[in-house]
């Protein structure tokens, strides 16, 4: 019976850190709005190009943002990998990069993400509501410990 529990309590775990209760929880939840919030693609003030390799690199990895503004951030895979980017503060990247790792197979999409195929586009639009640093990770397994990361800065 401990046991049951045991693992019925890790399945709801990765249930949360997968799916979009991993985002409200964490960013919508206790934080208040640390990281920002989905934008509204209409509202967007500024379009980025990032490029992903399979040199487990972003391009840019740094951007430069104003605080309030909601970026259309257009996300293409050059490589031949899966790749993504997922923005999060440094600590919420680092645990569900351990989840992933733990289940590699896992599929996961949310507002503040996106999982692209080799040759894809696709598209993160949000609205960075505090000043500071949001971080941006690959957490494809292997990804995010070659390196794969990059932050957006936002100015007051
Ligand atoms: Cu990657």
């Amino acid at each position: 019976m401990k046991n049951l529990v045991g693992s019925t309590a890790f399945a709801a775990l990765i249930a949360l850190a997968c799916t979009g209760a991993w985002a409200a929880g964490t960013h919508a939840g206790g934080h208040g709005d640390a990281i920002g919030k989905p934008g509204v693609a209409a509202q967007a003030t500024r379009t980025v190009h990032v490029d992903m390799t399979d040199n487990m690199r972003f391009n840019p990895s740094s951007i430069n943002v104003k605080r309030g503004e909601t970026v259309r951030l257009v996300v293409t895979n050059s490589g031949k990998l899966k790749h993504e980017l997922v923005l999060g503060t440094e600590k919420e990247l680092k645990e569900h990069y351990e989840l992933m790792k733990k289940n590699p197979e896992m599929e996961h999409a949310d507002p503040n993400m996106v999982t692209l195929e080799a040759g894809k586009t696709g598209e993160v639009v949000w609205q960075f509501t505090s000043a500071g640093k949001v971080d941006f990770a690959c957490l494809q397994p292997g990804h995010y410990d070659a390196g794969m990361k990059g932050a957006v800065h936002i100015a007051r």
